[in-house]
């Protein structure tokens, strides 16, 4: 019999899939390359099935002769290991960000005789919104919760983007980026819920001073109306009693994980630098704290991450390492955010250096406001797992507001800001889903 080979990521199986093993059972035997979870979350989000769950449903459809891992979104690695002699895929490929791996099969296949066979897309069943649906209903929070741990098995690094509400919790939830050339798909893994941004969007100071009831409406908003992974910006944790408290609360809601700054007294912006006064806690009380929230945490997958604010407060990079080993070591800390306003980066890139000689793969999460002049991928090099984007929605959001405020008073009217600076109200009116019944 000849094989024939065909991709798949597959969440959810529906006839366009069950069409391609039908046609492709034509030709020969399918061998069905699944992508691994790895594979899936280089380029869009988690799949909501683990790679065993997904293989286990293709393995007992019919015309399915064997389910292999496909490790990348490139085919080469398995035509090479099987030499199908045919691979089989909806046409929908030829434009688009696929079109790049297409010209590659057609070239990888060529090599030894193998063929390309291309049937007509299936357009009765609309993916997208069968998957956003399906993702809802599956969003619960053990599910939710988990998905950073998740996330960190799976990529090299993971990016995260500041949400404060809802709208923008949209924004991080749905948002891609796409080049058809350079075959290139993106999102972000998750929001970052900023105590700068819910403060700032609120009008208050970030001291502190929106409480943790306040936060957790947030939160709320933002989680009612998303899928992907919350990280919270938890200030310094507050008591230590209350801090073993809401760790529980943030569990039951479904965030995955909560960061805690070592400073004490009144909370001053870390981007102040040592222009506002910056007191750290003593470490050993510090790592108390977190070791009271990992003893009250109830589930496996919360995380608690400990901020190091000696770079901040300006006490150097050996107060930095010795802090971050006493809040592993001691307090059991899941991983460490460093923190700097450095404008050249080197502090950071110095304690990475430090730090992954004493750990390799404890995670450390940056937050590259003031140097961000380097990408991920170099952050990434130096040793990062986590990149927060910390408050640029806030940030593009308010001088937009601002403008039009500026308008309708110099025109004494609305038309110059609407048409300048506003979206049309037959788009806010398509912005959220279910806004006409
Ligand atoms: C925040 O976003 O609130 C942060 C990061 O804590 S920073 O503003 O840089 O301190
Ligand atoms: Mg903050």
């Amino acid at each position: 019999m000849a094989k024939v080979y065909a991709a798949m990521s597959a969440d959810i199986i529906h006839n366009g899939h069950i069409n391609i093993i039908r046609e492709g059972a034509k030709y020969g035997d399918v061998m069905i390359g699944l992508l691994t979870d790895e594979a899936i979350a280089s380029y869009k989000r988690l799949p909501m099935l683990s790679y065993k769950e997904r293989e286990a449903i293709f393995k007992e459809i019919k015309g399915v002769s064997e389910v292999v891992p496909q490790t990348t979104l490139d085919y080469t690695e398995n035509i090479l290991k099987y030499k199908p002699d045919y691979i089989i895929h909806g046409d929908d490929w030829r434009n688009g960000v696929q079109k790049n791996i297409r010209a590659k099969i057609i070239e990888t296949l060529a090599s030894y005789g193998g063929k390309l066979i291309e049937i007509p897309y299936t357009n009765d069943v609309n993916c997208t919104a069968l998957e956003r649906n399906t993702r809802e209903l599956l969003n619960t929070p053990d599910n939710r919760r988990a998905k950073l741990r998740r996330l960190l098995e799976l990529k090299p690094y993971i990016n995260i983007m500041e949400a404060s509400n809802g709208l923008s919790g949209l924004i991080v939830e749905n948002t891609k980026y796409e080049n058809e050339d350079q075959g290139v798909s993106r999102e972000f893994d998750g929001m970052w819920v900023s105590s700068l941004c819910d403060s700032s969007f609120k009008g208050k100071p970030d001291i502190e001073l929106v409480d943790l009831t306040s936060r957790l409406n947030t939160i709320e908003e933002i989680l009612e109306v998303t899928t992907k992974p919350i990280i919270l910006d938890g200030d310094t944790g507050g008591k230590t009693e209350h801090f073993a408290y809401n760790v529980r609360t943030l569990e039951r809601l479904g965030v995955s994980a909560i960061i805690i700054e070592d400073k004490t007294g009144l909370k001053q912006n870390s981007l102040f630098g040592t222009d506002a006064k910056q007191v750290l806690d003593d470490p050993h009380e510090f790592a108390k704290k977190i070791k009271a929230g990992k003893v009250a945490q109830l589930t496996r997958e919360f995380l608690i991450f400990a901020r190091i604010e000696a770079l901040i407060a300006g006490y150097g990079i050996d107060e930095a390492i010795m802090r971050a080993k006493i809040y592993i070591e001691e307090g059991g800390a899941d991983g460490i955010m460093i923190h700097s306003k450095e404008k050249d980066g080197s502090e950071i890139k110095e304690f990475l250096r430090r730090f992954r000689e004493y750990s390799r793969d404890i995670p450390v999460i940056l937050v590259p406001t003031s140097y961000n002049q380097f990408t991920e991928e170099e952050l990434c090099e130096w040793g990062a797992n986590i990149i927060i984007h910390a408050n640029h929605m806030l940030r593009s959001a308010y001088p937009a507001m601002l403008k039009t405020a500026q308008s309708v008073l110099e025109h004494h009217r609305s038309l110059e800001a609407s048409k300048d600076y506003c979206i049309s109200i037959k788009d806010v009116l398509e912005l959220i889903p279910g806004t006409k019944q």
